[in-house]
């Protein structure tokens, strides 16, 4: 490339469009994803109740709402905490939480928990989707954690 700059058969428009075009492969600078997530429930939830709701499903298939969201201090909040939980889980802020978001539920509490397994997720979408379109909504979400 530098090559290229220096060279004197291209005119000085094709060196900044070069110069340009690697600007723009270079690498931004993204947020660390492990703060944002581990951040995530701060202020709602304590972090050592997390973390011992976590360990208590990290076999597959051991994963129980109920003992989630006791274990983990959910069930205990306000409708406000609630909700704002819910929109932590509603990863792409569509106002439900669609099965993708359901299958890594877990690692929106803590980053490197496991995602859930297939039956998992559909025993969990189940247990919420009371209308039947196939994601949990804000009110599902609330029913599903004082459940
Ligand atoms: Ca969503």
């Amino acid at each position: 490339m530098w090559y290229l700059l220096h060279s004197s058969s291209i005119n000085v428009r094709q060196k900044l469009c070069i110069l340009s075009l690697c600007t723009s492969l270079l690498p931004r600078r993204r947020p660390k994803s492990k703060d944002l997530l581990k951040m995530a429930f701060a202020g709602i939830l304590n972090e050592a109740d997390i973390a011992a709701a976590i360990k208590d499903c990290a076999a597959a298939d051991s994963f129980n709402y109920k003992t989630f969201f006791a274990k983990c201090g959910l069930s205990g909040k306000s409708a406000d905490d609630v909700k704002k939980a819910f929109f932590v889980i509603d990863q792409d802020k569509s106002g439900f939480i669609e099965e993708d978001e359901l299958k890594l539920f877990l690692q929106t509490f803590q980053a490197g928990a496991r995602a859930l397994t297939d039956g998992e997720t559909k025993a969990f979408l189940n247990a919420g989707d009371s209308d039947g379109d196939g994601k949990i909504g804000v009110d599902e979400f609330a029913l599903l954690v004082k459940a």
